[in-house]
């Protein structure tokens, strides 16, 4: 899964047409090197970001999900928790909902069951704004596979059959360091839901913590997309898509002795 963001940078506000075509040029580029979903979001949820309107969100995702759509058959998920971006980015052929608050806002569990769609459920300490400020589990494991187990539960009240779930630990959202690399070294205590696993650990806060400088962010993100693979997750969410793509299939051909 390629990190495709339509949000603010110093020169932009993410919303305009020059942002939309970046955005676009960027989709088709990790096409190119070999993605396989590419993972729309208008909104950060970086620790300290601010929430946007639905407005805002839906102004900055739906002409690329729209535009994309036009170009590509591959799968294009949609990074929101807003019921309305979901039901748009629906109704524009998007293919996967990943939503960092597990459809807990709002009429979004009804909205999700209605699109047929599969959709990824990510654990999150807290909001995005303050989730970094004081990180704490009695035992994290457990915390995170209760909380896996209310949101399973509460999708299939709501007529979303576990077979369209994805799980996701994640990593950076209202965890310390040592959380985070806990969560990855025991990713396999996840398969007891027989369910999908996703992890996006690329250029995070622990990462560059660990590897010290920029310039190193690259390959610390690939060992711990390696390591989260081996480990059991089916899909890694990662901003530097060519390189990646080329650590997996090395760490593929040799689990399986032969050239993939
Ligand atoms: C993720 C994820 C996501 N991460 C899913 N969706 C982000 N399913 C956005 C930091 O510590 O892991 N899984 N959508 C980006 N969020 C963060 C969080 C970015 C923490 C950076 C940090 O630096």
């Amino acid at each position: 899964m390629g990190v495709l963001n339509v949000t603010p940078d110093s020169f932009s506000d993410g919303g305009c047409y020059h942002d939309h075509h970046a955005a676009i040029d960027h989709a088709r580029a990790m096409l190119d090197q070999g993605v396989d979903i590419v993972d729309i979001g208008g909104e950060s949820t970086r620790p300290g970001a601010d929430p946007v309107s639905k407005e805002t969100e839906l102004g900055r995702v739906m002409p690329v999900i729209e535009s994309l759509r036009g170009q590509t058959d591959a799968c294009i998920s949609v990074d929101t928790s807003t019921p309305e971006v979901i039901e748009q980015a629906a109704a524009a052929g998007c293919d996967l909902i990943n939503d960092v608050r597990s459809l807990t806002q709002g009429d979004a569990l009804s909205v999700a069951s209605s699109t047929m769609l599969p959709v990824c459920l990510m654990h999150m300490q807290g909001d995005p704004k303050t989730m970094q400020d004081y990180p704490s589990y009695g035992n994290l494991i457990d915390e995170v596979c209760a909380y896996f187990s209310e949101r399973i539960a509460a999708c299939e009240r709501a007529g979303i059959s576990r077979e369209r779930l994805i799980l996701d630990p994640g990593f950076g959202f209202g965890k310390t360091s040592e959380h985070n690399l806990t969560l990855i070294n025991r990713l396999k205590q996840l398969d007891c839901f027989g369910l999908p696993i996703l992890v996006g650990l690329s250029r995070k806060s622990t990462i560059s913590k660990i590897v010290g400088n920029y310039e190193s962010l690259m390959a610390g993100s690939i060992a711990g997309a390696l390591l989260a693979v081996a480990n059991g997750a089916t899909i890694v969410r990662v901003h530097d898509v060519r390189e990646t793509v080329a650590a997996l299939k090395i760490a593929a051909s040799i689990q399986r002795e032969r050239l993939i």
